[in-house]
Order: structure tokens, then C-alpha cells, then sequence
């Protein structure tokens, strides 16, 4: 399909621009659109990857590195990452993005933050000037379960009227994360999106919260593969 083509296309041109052959230690994120990242290592042949080790941000992206017989390693043993590709739900004009939208935007923060390089890949449809604009699922709010009712609570004083627990679709009661927590989806206003990272800090605040979907001042740059076969960078 022209969606999953575009993936393909922002993942190629990321992996082909910032996965150099000196990159060993390589952060692979979540979602749908990382797998073409993988495809386009695994390409760069056994040579380039002997001695790499890959780093995942979650069962999906772990099971994704052993399937395509890649070294696994864990950020326990590797702090520090040379390069981190993971994807994103919506990025804004400044870079700042939503994440979460697979629930994984704990571990995938961590390695954003760990990764000397972090750099998004996505299909036009995440390429926005404003947060929220096509995306209207809201901040995911990960969530300690003890807390959840609290936090909802103080979610919606924040602004974030509509903010609800994250059901499961094939599974009764809430989906829960990786790390055995649950996420709240919080939509804000317009005008609290416009300062993401305010609005980071002020949702992090919250008692019971373990990491927000807001990733502010954290990526090196952007690809946005688009409907005609061309390549939109931002950075
Ligand atoms: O959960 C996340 O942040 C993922 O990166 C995800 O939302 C991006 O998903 P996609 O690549 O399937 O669009």
C-alpha cells in the first residue's frame, strides 16, 4: 500500500544516512514502521553487522531483532547508544513528537535519551506543524495501575477532559505495558499543545505517572516518506 511503501521509504533513507558501519551499539524502536528499519540493516550485509549489537524498546522490537538474527543486547550493558530509529504518531514543527501510540514509549524514551543520535521515521500522515492536529488519540499517559483512577483525575483538572484508560480490543480491562502498566490517553486543547514541553513536565509532575508520550528536544531529525515516492526530512 502507498502508507506502508512511505514506511519503507522514511526508514531506508534514516538507516542509509545515520546507520554508518562505525555505529555498533544501534537502538531499535516499536510500532509498525521499524521493521523496514531492520530490513535496511540486515541489507547493509554480515559483515557491516558482526559485532553490532541491537537494543530493543520492547517484546515486539526484541522478537523483530531475534527474527532477523541480529545480536541482542540490553541497555543494562550498554548505557550509551551510538544510534537510536524508532518511529512516532505525530511530530510537530519543531520535532517535538507523540509517542505511545504501541505503548511502549517508556523504554523507547530511555533509549532515545541514551542514543548519541535519535532520529524519527514515519509516513506523511505523522508529519504535522502542530501536535494534535491528526492525531486525536491524545498524550498516551503510562501509568502506575495503583494510581491510575488518581492520575485520570488530575489529568482531567490539567485539562484533559475526555482523558480514559486505554482498553484492551482482544483482551477484557486495560491493555497493559511491557513494564505492567496501564496507559491513559489524554487529548488536550489546542493552546496547551502548542508548548509540548510544558505540558510534559506538567503531566510528568503527576504522582503515579512513569512517562509520558511527549518527546520534546530529542530528535536529531525526522523522515517523512510521502504518497508520491519522495522524502520530506526535518531536522
Ligand atoms: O508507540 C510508539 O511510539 C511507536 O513508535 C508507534 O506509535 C509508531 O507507530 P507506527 O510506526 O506503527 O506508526
Amino acid at each position: 500500500t502507498v502508507i506502508e511503501e512511505a514506511k519503507r521509504l522514511a526508514a531506508w533513507t534514516a538507516v542509509d544516512k545515520h546507520v554508518l558501519p562505525e555505529h555498533k551499539i544501534i537502538g531499535i524502536g516499536s510500532g509498525s514502521t521499524v521493521p523496514y528499519v531492520v530490513e535496511r540493516i540486515v541489507a547493509q550485509g554480515p559483515e557491516v553487522n558482526e559485532g553490532r549489537i541491537f537494543i530493543p524498546t520492547g517484546f515486539q522490537s526484541k522478537e523483530l531483532i531475534i527474527s532477523s538474527k541480529l545480536q541482542l543486547g540490553d541497555v543494562d550493558q550498554y548505557p550509551t547508544i551510538d544510534v537510536t530509529i524508532d518511529g512516532a504518531d505525530e511530530v510537530d514543527g519543531d520535532l517535538n513528537c507523540i509517542k505511545g501510540g504501541g505503548a511502549c514509549h517508556l523504554r523507547e524514551k530511555v533509549l532515545a535519551e541514551a542514543a548519541d543520535t535519535w532520529v524519527i521515521v514515519a509516513d506523511y500522515r505523522k508529519n504535522s506543524q502542530l501536535l494534535g492536529t491528526n492525531w486525536k488519540q491524545g498524550v498516551p499517559v503510562e501509568v502506575a495501575p495503583f494510581a491510575f483512577a488518581k492520575v485520570l483525575l488530575n489529568l482531567q483538572r490539567l485539562g484533559s477532559e475526555k482523558a480514559a484508560l486505554r482498553m484492551g480490543k482482544a483482551k477484557a480491562g486495560p491493555i497493559v505495558t511491557d513494564n505492567g502498566n496501564f496507559v491513559i490517553d489524554a487529548p488536550f486543547p489546542e493552546e496547551q499543545m502548542k508548548d509540548p514541553y510544558t505540558l510534559l513536565a506538567r503531566v510528568k509532575m503527576l504522582t503515579g505517572v512513569v512517562e509520558v508520550g511527549l518527546f520534546c528536544h530529542m530528535a536529531k531529525a525526522a523522515y517523512f516518506g510521502n504518497q508520491d515516492g519522495s522524502v520530506t526530512a526535518k531536522w
